[in-house]
């Protein structure tokens, strides 16, 4: 059971936030109404929101995620592999000490980005996904890789730098619970998610797969009806959410929150 999550709305200078898409300038307007919708949905979910104020010095902050690997044993502090996002990690981790008494950090010259990690079960134990990406290096998956197993969890490598349009490996990977993953096809023939049963994403609604089960409900990208209906066929209760201005940005419903 998920009870807690830290947001942090974007802030006015959020149109000069990293992107590798094309589909222009976000609208800020728009943007803050999204967010406000999203934390709605999280707390429909019954999650407690913790509130960071907006922070002009970095205009990707609103992209919580990667600050920060949350277990429900201990929190590890990421260290983002883009420069201009090295500085989010420290107010994430004043937030982060109030509620775990020890922190455990990735070490320069590790890079991890936690939108490249997806936690999943593997034979009812936490089993974890790490992708090797553009953002996380071999030895930032390493590093966490001994940090879990300190904590007596397991976890793969998923190397996803030849695959093309996901910045993040839970760009196009989410565990659903029930031992399924949603993945997208160009990842779907890895050995590693052998022991899943894997949702298919259909061409074409790849955004879709960046979804989010949370206690009830999942919350799913609006806009892409096949995918929605199958996660209802599968019997999950679905929040839809446009996120059009966090996509202009490489962003994701994931990306937009640390859960525990
Ligand atoms: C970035 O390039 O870092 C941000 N514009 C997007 C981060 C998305 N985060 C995620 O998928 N966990």
């Amino acid at each position: 059971m998920l009870t807690k999550a830290i947001v942090r709305a974007p802030g006015a200078n959020y149109a000069e936030a990293l992107t590798t898409m094309d589909l222009g300038a976000p609208n800020y307007e728009r943007a803050l109404r999204q967010h406000v919708a999203y934390c709605w949905a999280l707390e429909r979910s019954g999650l407690r929101l913790t509130r960071l104020e907006p922070d002009e010095r970095f205009p990707d902050a609103t992209f919580v995620e990667d600050t920060a690997l949350v277990t429900n044993r201990e929190a590890i502090l990421a260290r983002p592999g883009a420069a201009s996002r090295l500085g989010e990690v420290e107010s994430i981790s004043t937030v982060l000490y109030r509620v775990f008494h020890e922190l455990h950090s990735i070490r320069e010259p590790a890079t991890l980005d936690a939108g490249d990690v997806c936690e999943t079960e593997q034979e009812g134990k936490n089993h974890f996904f790490i992708g090797i990406s553009q953002r996380t290096n071999e030895e930032g998956a390493q590093q966490l890789a001994k940090w879990l197993v300190s904590y007596g969890f397991t976890s793969a490598f998923v190397d996803i730098r030849g695959v093309k349009n996901i910045l993040h490996l839970k760009s196009g990977l989410a565990y659903l619970g029930d031992n399924r993953l949603v993945v997208i096809d160009s990842l779907a023939d890895r050995n590693e998610f052998r022991r899943h049963d894997l949702v298919h994403v259909n061409a074409g609604e790849e955004y879709a797969a960046n979804c989010v089960r949370l206690n009830d409900y999942v919350l799913v990208a609006a806009g892409y009806p096949n995918f929605e209906a199958q996660l209802r066929k599968l019997g999950y209760q679905t929040i839809s959410l446009e996120m059009s201005e966090f996509q202009k940005k490489d962003g994701g419903l994931s990306c937009l929150s640390l859960r525990f």
